[in-house]
């Protein structure tokens, strides 16, 4: 009889051995240690036994009812803790979700690709600052203090001679003055200008010049540069032309229209910049000796390249932060 009783608590733990999952430790629960289970009733069997087994027959129904419920604890232990690890367990297998990248803004791309195409024609690189004295942004560039483009609603003044740049001519000046020519540069930058905002105006906006300076320098090169830009910009297709104007900086001067076509066909010129020959005073101000030295110019506005060649309809798209519109680039 007694032999019985050794032999349920070897057999519970021997089955225990074999559960591997939670569902098959419920069942051996409920056949073991329920109330009416087989350890429970070996120690209601206890009762029944002889007077002179009971004793040892009591001692072994409790060490196998505690062994069991010590070693099923354990099994539940170490089954959870499994299932939980399964759980977290990640799939290193799976595609990665795709992050959400950033990338430059358009009219940095732009300044990019113009940087390129300008470096690839043996062009330099300058910058200037934006918060400029009435010297480098007028006095130098042969704008006189009668001149309308000097009133002071025109301009973005901060003090007296202090007030942001109203074009990147600023940095030609700047490199004029410390460089001796050879000069082949272009100055991409911010301008500032008070103007009411509408689709094609903004108080901002972003400026590249060239400037050339060298003995012998003539309008034809001027002319055969920007021609060569606007086709590597723009497309080979592009018909542009040379318009008489007037600038104070430059002697003789042309205004830079592009051939714009409409999807109904209908076409009409735009402008896209000017340019011209260097004023001699501009040279006669920097230390320039424009006996020997001939130079020549253009200004584009970047903003306005960025418009036709990606036919961006609204100037203040650039500034809107829209992802709708950015993201597009
Ligand atoms: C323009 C048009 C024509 C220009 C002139 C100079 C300098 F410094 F050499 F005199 N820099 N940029 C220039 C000439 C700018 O912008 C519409």
């Amino acid at each position: 009889m007694l032999e019985q009783f050794e032999q349920v608590g070897r057999q519970a733990l021997a089955e225990l051995g074999q559960v591997q999952d939670l569902k098959a430790l419920e069942e051996f629960r409920i056949k073991y240690l329920s109330r009416k289970g087989l350890i429970m009733q070996l120690l209601s069997e206890v009762g029944r036994l002889p007077r002179e087994e009971k004793p040892r027959g009591g001692q072994l129904a409790n060490q196998a009812k505690s062994d069991v419920l010590a070693a099923f604890e354990e099994r539940k232990r170490v089954l959870e803790e499994a299932r939980k690890q399964t759980r977290e367990l990640i799939d290193v297998t799976l595609p990665g979700l795709p992050g959400l990248l950033g990338k430059p803004h358009v009219i940095t791309q732009t300044i990019s690709e113009l940087l390129d195409i300008f470096g690839r024609m043996g062009f330099g690189v300058a910058y200037g600052p934006e918060v400029e004295d009435e010297w480098h942004n007028f006095v130098a560039l042969n704008i006189p203090a009668a001149h309308p483009a000097r009133d002071p609603l025109d301009n973005f003044y901060i003090e007296d001679n202090v007030l942001l740049r109203s074009q990147t001519s600023t940095i030609q000046i700047r490199v004029m003055e410390k460089t001796r020519p050879p000069i082949r540069v272009v100055a991409p930058g911010r301008v500032y200008r008070p103007d009411t905002v509408d689709a094609t105006h903004m108080f901002m906006f972003h400026q590249l010049e060239a400037l050339v300076v060298d003995e012998g320098v003539t309008m034809v090169d001027m002319k055969t540069t920007i021609e060569q830009f606007i086709h590597v910009f723009f497309g080979a297709d592009a018909q542009w032309r040379f318009r008489p104007s007037f600038f104070p900086f430059t002697e003789p001067s042309a205004e830079v229209d592009l051939l714009l076509t409409d999807r109904s066909g209908n076409s009409r010129w735009v402008e896209m910049g000017g340019c011209g020959m260097v004023d001699p005073n501009v040279f006669d101000a920097v230390g320039i000796d424009s006996e020997k030295y001939t130079g020549w110019a253009f200004g584009f506005g970047i903003e306005r390249l960025a418009m036709r060649k990606y036919e961006i309809p609204d100037i203040r798209w650039f500034t809107e932060n829209d992802l709708r519109f950015l993201s597009q680039f």
